[in-house]
């Protein structure tokens, strides 16, 4: 009985520019290398036979080589793990990259060819991959058909980019789904799409596939990311005449890499009366996640608000700039209004809103429709609609 442990990843996208975060770009960017460092020392600590990296490790093609150096330091440290990497669109194999200029460590296999193997004897392993060369590939760089494979050897299927059905193009590298199930390896490691996937069996005792997704988010519109793909598989010898030597028994976790998260959170302001009292309702809601200051949040303020209250964006942002480690706010809440004392205003509001709700001055008695009729009908007539989604 052989075991073997896997970490799958991709997509880290280290030296990302952070556009949206100019401020915290910086500290974010330092960050994505303790991660890493973080990764490595798992790769130790659960002596981590293969680690698999399925393209988009950097950000760019021509990374910092101070961020280049770090990363080969790191992944030095690790002798006892098999890495292989298969560069991706964002870092593509070009003959500038990274990937030719560095000077890697042994254990470190690149794919920066056509698609070829890696043979691991001591992990009874072969590893087929090949590699974006620049940053847009529009037809498959996999063989025609699949070839039959060796079943003495465990087959892995390392790759970047887009899972697509028959007929559906991509410029990121068309992966056939078709291709992949109808093929013999055992394990193929996805990247290019940042939401994890469980690995499934494409068909009945055939190739198990993923995505590992991306191992943190890096905005708001990242927001499930999961960690790294960690896969432990006993090798059980079988004794089928003619057939493979041994059978797999799989075990799939995660294991969480990041240190913040980006949330998102809906906050009802209808009981706030004071500015206060809406910082308090935002940091109840928020409270309620563990670790909730690391975490970066964006907040929408929802609900009808009082009539003497305006949420002022400016002094929520001050004043809780020192609770959370990054606010975005936006305010999506909307005035009460006061139907009774409309009804009988002699103006141009008065007049449209008698229009809709007729004699009716109890606001819960109008429909849904008469009530947001009304809700934007008034807003137009008010000056001072402002509208403010950091996004
Ligand atoms: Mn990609």
């Amino acid at each position: 009985m052989k075991k073997l442990t896997i970490i799958h990843t991709a997509d880290w996208h280290l030296g990302t520019s952070y556009v949206r975060f100019p401020d915290l770009a910086e500290q974010l960017r330092t960050e994505q290398l303790e991660m890493l460092a973080r990764m490595t020392g798992l790769c130790r600590d659960k002596e981590i036979d293969l680690l698999l990296i399925a393209g988009d490790l950097f950000d760019t093609a021509s990374p910092p080589p101070g961020l280049v150096r770090e990363v080969r330091d790191l992944l030095e440290q690790i002798s006892t793990t098999q890495i292989l990497i298969s560069p991706g669109n964002h870092d593509p194999a070009s003959p500038d990259s990274p990937w030719l200029q560095e000077q890697w460590p042994g254990h470190v296999h690149i794919f920066t060819t056509d698609y070829t193997f890696v043979e691991l004897p001591n992990l009874q392993t072969r590893v087929y991959g090949t590699a974006f060369r620049s940053g847009a590939v529009r037809s498959s760089l996999l063989p025609d058909q699949p070839e039959p494979l060796d079943p003495e050897w465990l087959n892995i299927l390392l790759i970047h980019g887009e899972r697509v059905t028959a007929g559906q193009g991509s410029a990121y590298h068309p992966i056939s789904s078709d291709w992949l199930t109808r093929s013999d390896f055992d394990y193929i490691a996805l990247g290019h799409i940042h939401q994890p996937e469980q690995p499934q069996p494409l068909r009945p005792a055939g190739p198990r596939a993923a995505y590992s997704g991306a191992p943190a988010a890096r905005g708001f519109d990242e927001q499930e990311a999961a960690g790294l793909l960690c896969l432990e598989l006993t090798l059980r010898p079988a004794e089928q005449r003619g057939g493979r030597p041994f059978e797999i028994e799989w075990q799939v976790s995660q294991l969480p890499v990041a240190s913040r998260r980006f949330l998102s959170a809906e906050i009802d302001i209808s009981d706030c009366s004071s500015q206060s009292a809406i910082r308090d309702q935002i940091l109840a809601v928020v409270g309620e996640t563990a670790d909730w200051r690391r975490h970066a949040w964006k907040i929408r303020l929802t609900g009808i608000r009082q009539p003497e209250i305006t949420p002022s964006l400016v002094w929520l942002q001050h004043h809780m700039k020192q609770d959370l480690f990054y606010l975005a706010i936006s305010d999506y809440s909307e005035q009460a209004i006061d139907l009774e004392q409309l009804l009988t205003e002699h103006s141009l509001a008065g007049a449209f809103v008698r229009q809709i709700a007729g004699s009716q001055s109890d606001w819960r008695s109008l429909s849904e429709d008469q009530q947001a009729i009304l809700r934007i009908g008034l807003q137009a007539f008010s000056t001072e609609v402002t509208f403010n989604d950091p996004a």
